[in-house]
């Protein structure tokens, strides 16, 4: 250990650098974790961050990006709002010799427009929350309403598609109701309460949010129009953030797939490589994605979310 440490400052390639950041907005709770990492690693490893908030708009990150540009910083870190669009100021970048890395979202451009993607595997958090619905309900019918996320971007489409590949083969599940809800939590409320005023909250048997803010959101819907959360209308999302561990804790959901929200970590090594000695790494770097249900300790995992600064 202590010869490591003694190491890591010669390692440390990024210290004195200037990376920008395009982050997409402050949307959900999951989305302010990623922001308050990301300053803390730049921080840690001595480089200077350029902090850029798009407020969901797609404009917003293409005209930071061409500032950060114009600026000539060393790299550039893109979250990308959608997953279209981005062709033109990908090949500004490159031809200003700036390296783009993609975090948490995904872009339909051609790969060599970015040096990586940090992000999840988004199909499979679909399907891991999908096949936790069918184990839960085995064989026995099943109504559900889906919350998707942000229209056109990389998780909502993809955490559609695994969900539906996961419950394809149960003629038990069927999802009767899917409309956007922004990812956010206040959208989460409106788009639920529409749900049951159109289904009725007895003819709703699951929701499957494709994240934990919409879930919040929908879990207070669905207590306001007198049905219990959790019980009467099972509630799976994903990201794992310190309120959903909160509310299965409290009986008032059930599942969540975790996402962590140190992109920046690994997106940050990945650049000291190749400052290094121009190690490139693989197209897309990977995070885990890990199930939490009503068997593990909530509270206890709440409060260490909590004071890692969620
Ligand atoms: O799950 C959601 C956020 O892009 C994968 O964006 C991320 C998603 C995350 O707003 O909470």
């Amino acid at each position: 250990l202590a010869s490591a440490l003694v190491l890591a400052p010669m390692t440390a390639m990024a210290a004195g650098k200037t990376v920008g950041f395009s982050q997409i907005g402050s949307e959900s709770g999951w989305r302010a974790a990623e922001t308050t990492v990301t300053k803390q690693q730049a921080e840690e490893r001595g480089v200077t961050l350029k902090f850029a908030d798009a407020q969901q708009k797609q404009e917003n990150q293409i005209k930071a990006l061409r500032g950060f540009i114009a600026q000539g910083v060393d790299a550039i870190f893109l979250a990308p709002v959608v997953a279209t669009g981005w062709d033109s100021v990908l090949e500004e970048a490159q031809d200003a010799e700036i390296p783009v890395i993609l975090l948490d979202r995904k872009v339909d451009a051609d790969p060599s427009l970015y040096m990586t993607a940090v992000t999840s595997d988004t199909v499979y958090e679909g399907e891991v929350a999908g096949n936790w619905l069918k184990d839960k309900m085995a064989g026995k019918d099943c109504r559900i309403v889906e919350l998707q996320g942000t229209t056109g971007s990389s998780p909502a489409i993809d955490r559609k598609k695994g969900f539906e590949k996961a419950i394809a083969d149960a003629s038990n599940l069927e999802i009767v109701r899917s409309q956007t809800g922004d990812f956010t939590r206040a959208q989460g409320k409106v788009v639920m309460e529409s749900f049951l005023k159109a289904e009725g909250a007895e003819n709703i048997c699951a929701l499957y949010a494709h994240n934990d803010d919409m879930a919040v959101g929908a879990i207070q819907a669905i207590k306001e129009a007198g049905a219990k959360p959790g019980e009467d209308i099972l509630v799976v999302a994903i990201d794992a953030v310190p309120d959903m561990h909160l509310a299965i804790a409290n009986g008032e959901a059930n599942a969540t797939v975790e996402l962590t929200p140190n992109m920046a970590g690994p997106a940050f090594d990945i650049l000291d490589a190749y400052w290094k000695d121009g190690t490139m790494p693989e197209k897309w770097v990977q995070t885990e994605s890990k199930l939490y249900t009503q068997d593990d300790d909530n509270n206890a995992i709440y409060e260490m979310k909590k004071s890692l600064g969620y």
